[in-house]
């Protein structure tokens, strides 16, 4: 049996989970757990990277005194956000947190240069203010031209573990600086933001073996051997490889957790005119593929209302807060930018149905009532684009990620979907990533029957959708609240 260790960091949490195929079945184990935040400093966000590293360090230090001598290793993050290098491979700057407000009003700006169209021509990703596109352009340019190497935050760790520098390909498609004719970065978007290519490493596909652990790490900390392969480091690509879909019935995910990322797996990009209205992205997924999906701002608003509400509780009871609480009484336009990083969500919230007329959620039962039922209108209108846009049905939508553990948001997604809903594995980016290191050991042959191993491996729970009250009326109300004019 051959041992694999997923390094699974998202913005809210890290694991390092460790996964064997025993018998036909995948079977893991959560070695250890650690807390993620990004903290203020002098008015702006920033991640607190050493201290990811040595939480990986010690996770690692866990596996061999449990008796993991050997294994292979894979590291999946957060998108986006990067660490600057110079010649020696110090950091030139503390890497900023995407939520930053620095890059507010940024992508009109960088549209004066080049307007919205030709960059989404060129790159199919959707306009997000935090796209390392943004952020570069915004960052001082005197540390840009001093800088040797600039590598995202997985890359930076894989570069810290090994020595080895690469830009990994599902991640760097999140930079909006990659042409879909090539893959490679593009030149004229480089050139506005005055950097060069060689100021980036090599552009690595996911799948292949990356080398061995650098042995003063390995002697100072008492590691296991580890040969660190190189898996879809984006988490969100990681967690579409670890959706449980087995058979040909076509599917769509959402990968729920932080962010909802609500999509489907394509063979080729879609990069229209109406996939750009509607803010659909290309991304790159693993094993040649497209991942064409939307953001949505997900459960990061339960985060922080839990984060910044009086009252002590857990995420399991503040779903139990909102299955008590009346239903459909005020809903929130939960892609609205004020949500992105307010000073207090539970207030933002509570303005915003102030503003548009609405009752304002008084108990936190009622404010994450309002959460999950937002949430949900939005995750119908983007499966509704999304069927448009490809001109495919989907049968079946799969909720993987932490928060398929919510009963009352997958309920009330396949009643306004009017769709089933599969929800489950909730650690499916810690699954795939842990599925391309055995790929690429030769122990699962492809994607395909990793998917149909992942299946058979963890339990899923199935939702049916039921009729939803009045449901012409809600739809009218939804879209009167989405058209509001609010700040
Ligand atoms: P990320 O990788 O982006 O940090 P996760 O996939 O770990 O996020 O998902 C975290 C989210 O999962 C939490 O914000 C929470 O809303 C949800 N969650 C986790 N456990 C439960 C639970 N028992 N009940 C309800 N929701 C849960
Ligand atoms: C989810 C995620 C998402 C990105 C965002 C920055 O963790 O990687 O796919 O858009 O974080």
């Amino acid at each position: 049996m051959l041992n694999h260790i997923a390094v699974d960091i998202g913005a809210s949490s890290g694991r390092l989970v460790h996964g064997a195929l025993i018998a036909g079945q995948m079977v893991i184990r959560e070695l250890y757990r650690f807390d993620n935040r990004f903290h203020r400093v002098e008015g702006h966000d920033y991640w607190d990277i050493d201290h990811l590293l040595e939480e990986i360090l010690a996770g690692l230090v866990l596996a061999k005194r449990g008796g993991i001598g050997r294994c292979t290793l894979g590291i999946d993050t957060w998108a986006v956000d990067y660490v600057l290098l110079d010649r020696t491979g110090k950091r030139i700057h503390e890497v900023y947190a995407y939520r930053d407000s620095r890059t507010n009003g940024a992508p009109d700006n960088f549209h004066r240069v080049i307007p919205r169209e030709a960059v989404y021509r060129k790159t199919g990703i959707q306009e997000l203010s935090f796209n390392t596109l943004y952020q570069l352009f915004v960052h001082d340019p005197e540390q840009l031209k001093r800088t040797d190497a600039i590598l995202l935050v997985p890359d930076y760790l894989y570069f810290r573990l090994t020595g080895r520098q690469i830009n990994e390909l599902t991640n760097a498609s999140t930079t909006q600086l990659l042409n879909l004719q090539d893959g490679e970065f593009d030149p004229e978007l480089l050139g506005i933001l005055g950097l060069d290519r060689a100021q980036f490493a090599e552009l690595t596909e996911p799948g292949i073996k990356l080398g061995p652990l650098l042995p003063e790490l390995k002697e100072a900390y008492d590691l296991p051997e580890c040969e660190l392969v190189v898996v879809p480091t984006h988490d969100t690509a990681s967690a579409v490889v670890g959706v449980p879909a087995a058979g040909d019935r076509p599917w769509a995910y959402l990968s729920s957790g932080t962010w909802s990322l609500l999509g489907a797996e394509l063979a080729e990009p879609l990069n229209t005119g109406s996939a750009m209205s509607c803010n659909y992205t290309n991304e790159r997924g693993a094993y040649g593929t497209f991942r064409f999906l939307k953001n949505i701002m997900g459960l990061w608003m339960i985060q922080e209302t839990r984060r910044v509400s009086a009252i002590d509780c857990s995420f399991a009871e503040l779903a139990q807060w909102a299955e008590e609480a009346p239903p459909f009484q005020s809903l929130v336009a939960c892609n609205h930018p004020r949500f992105l990083n307010p000073a207090d969500m539970i207030e933002e919230i509570r303005s915003f149905c102030r503003e548009t007329g609405q009752p304002v959620p008084a108990t936190l039962g009622e404010v994450a009532r309002c959460i999950f039922e937002s949430l949900a209108l939005t995750y119908r209108d983007a499966m509704e684009e999304l069927e448009r846009l490809t001109g495919r049905t989907f049968e079946v939508l799969h909720i993987v990620g932490g928060g398929s553990h919510n009963g009352l948001l997958n309920q009330l997604t396949a009643d306004l979907l009017g769709k089933p809903v599969c929800a489950g594995p909730s650690e499916s980016t810690a699954i795939g990533n842990l599925a391309v290191q055995m790929i690429a050991c030769g122990c699962l042959y492809d994607v395909r029957s990793a998917r149909e191993t992942i299946d058979g491996s963890f339990p899923i729970t199935r939702y049916t959708p039921r009729p939803v009250e009045n449901r012409k009326q809600l739809l009218e109300r939804w879209e009167r609240v989405k058209t509001s004019p609010v700040f």
